[in-house]
Formats: C-alpha cells, sequence, structure tokens
C-alpha cells in the first residue's frame, strides 16, 4: 500500500472513531454587579438591519446592576439608535436563559427606548423577549418575537408603568421554545435551530421631543447543552478525508 494511502487509511480511523462530541452543560452567568463589563461580552453599535448604529452609549454599575443612561444619536434622521451587548453559545440544544431587567422613565411618558433579549442562530433571529417604549404620548409594552411563530405576544401599548422590573426568560426543552415574563409562559413554538449568540439589545429614538432615562440590567443567569455532532457526521468527514488522499494519489499516478 502506498504511504500516501496509508496515511489516510489512518486519518480515517482516526478522525472516524474520536468524535469530539463535547456534550455537556455550559452556565452562563451575569450579576452585572461591575465595576466593569465582564468580557464575555461583546460590544457592537450595529443596527442588525433595523434603525441604524449608535455612536456610543453611557452607562455605570451602581446597586448590583448596569443602568444604561444614554445611547447616542448615530447620526441618522428619524431613526432608532442601537447598542448590543452579545456573547457566542457552542451549539446550544436545550437551554434555559433567565434576564433581569428594569426600566425607568423618569420624566414621563416622552421616553422612547426599548430593552430586547435575543437568541440568535448564524443567521436569524430565533426567539426575543422584549421591552418597548415606542411613542411620546404613551410608556411601554412587552412582546415577544420567534422565527417560527412571529410577534405572538403582546401586552399593549402603554401596558406598563413608567418604571419597572421584571424577567425575561428563553428557554427550550427537546425543540419546544418557551418564552416567558415575570415567571409566566407568554408564547411557544417548536424550535430546533441550534443557537450560537445571545445578545441584549439597548435601543433609543433621539429626536427633539424624545428622552432616555435609564434601562438596566440586574442579571442573568443559564446554561445551556452543547450540540454533539453525530458520531456518523465526523465518520463522514473521515471519509471525505480519504476519499480526498485517493484522488491526489489517483492524479500523481496519471501525471
Ligand atoms: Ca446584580
Ligand atoms: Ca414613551
Amino acid at each position: 500500500m502506498k504511504l500516501a494511502l496509508l496515511l489516510g487509511v489512518i486519518a480515517f480511523l482516526l478522525i472516524g472513531s474520536v468524535a469530539p462530541a463535547v456534550a455537556g452543560t455550559v452556565t452562563v452567568n451575569d450579576p452585572f454587579d461591575g465595576p466593569n463589563l465582564d468580557p464575555a461580552w461583546t460590544v457592537d453599535f450595529d443596527s442588525w438591519g433595523w434603525g441604524g448604529p449608535s455612536a456610543g452609549w453611557t452607562y455605570h454599575f451602581a446597586d448590583g446592576a448596569l443602568h444604561v443612561t444614554d445611547i447616542a444619536d448615530g447620526g441618522g434622521v428619524d431613526q432608532w439608535s442601537s447598542v448590543r451587548i452579545s456573547r457566542t453559545l457552542q451549539e446550544a440544544g436545550d437551554f434555559s436563559f433567565a434576564l433581569d431587567v428594569g426600566w425607568l422613565s423618569a420624566e414621563g411618558d416622552s421616553d422612547v427606548k426599548s430593552l430586547y433579549f435575543s437568541l440568535y442562530d448564524t443567521g436569524n433571529l430565533l426567539a426575543r423577549v422584549a421591552y418597548g417604549d415606542a411613542w411620546v404620548g404613551t410608556t411601554g409594552q412587552y412582546f415577544t418575537y420567534d422565527l417560527v411563530g412571529g410577534i405572538q405576544y403582546d401586552s399593549g401599548l402603554g401596558s406598563l408603568p413608567h418604571s419597572g422590573r421584571d424577567t425575561f426568560e428563553i428557554a427550550r426543552t427537546s425543540g419546544n421554545l418557551s418564552l416567558k415574563i415575570g415567571g409566566a409562559e407568554v408564547a411557544s413554538s417548536l424550535l430546533e435551530n441550534p443557537a450560537v449568540r445571545l445578545g441584549i439589545e439597548f435601543k433609543y429614538y433621539p429626536s427633539a421631543n424624545t428622552t432616555f432615562d435609564e434601562l438596566a440590567l440586574y442579571d442573568l443567569e443559564g446554561s445551556y447543552e452543547v450540540v454533539p455532532l453525530p458520531s456518523a457526521a465526523w465518520a463522514g468527514l473521515g471519509l471525505l478525508g480519504l476519499l480526498g488522499v485517493v484522488r491526489r494519489y489517483r492524479r500523481r499516478r496519471a501525471a
């Protein structure tokens, strides 16, 4: 047997048998107690396809929470300015994440701002639990979104007080996605895409008659199961490697 072919066979056996199925539970916690933002978070000012970026944000840590007190206008005319903190997940199958959030609109109804708790796969927004105040003349509302069901839950325009605090939960068990607010399930769907990013987005609509007082994060707790690639998939990868070696070997002989 020629050396290249022999190496290919060895590679096939090795890759086929050593499936790096690092299955297990990964915890994702952040008490937001400061004094700095946990470096596990990536901060970006993109628009993610909606509204515009922002030019920066102002926040501080106090009383065991991250307080966002300003989101700078990104320069766009009449559009939302956005800030996102996010962290990558290894391909997550079952998971449970709970985010304790708060908001304050000290000036009254004029605040126009949003706080989203979101989960993404590589190309899609999979699920979102949100606080949103989109109008100058009213207070905010809750809503949820998921890739399968869309906006399944909306608490109604002006349904929330000027200040409040609640827990947003995004969980999945055996493909059954469950979205909860304050411990009560408000939406669910069958959603099996692996989740790869957890994001928290802050938005503000800057204009002459809007204000932004405060959005806060008190605590994030959660965990997820890493999705292992089936061992058959790894055996397949090994087989592809072997075929590649054989093809190269044949080409060399034909030349
Ligand atoms: Ca805290
Ligand atoms: Ca408002």
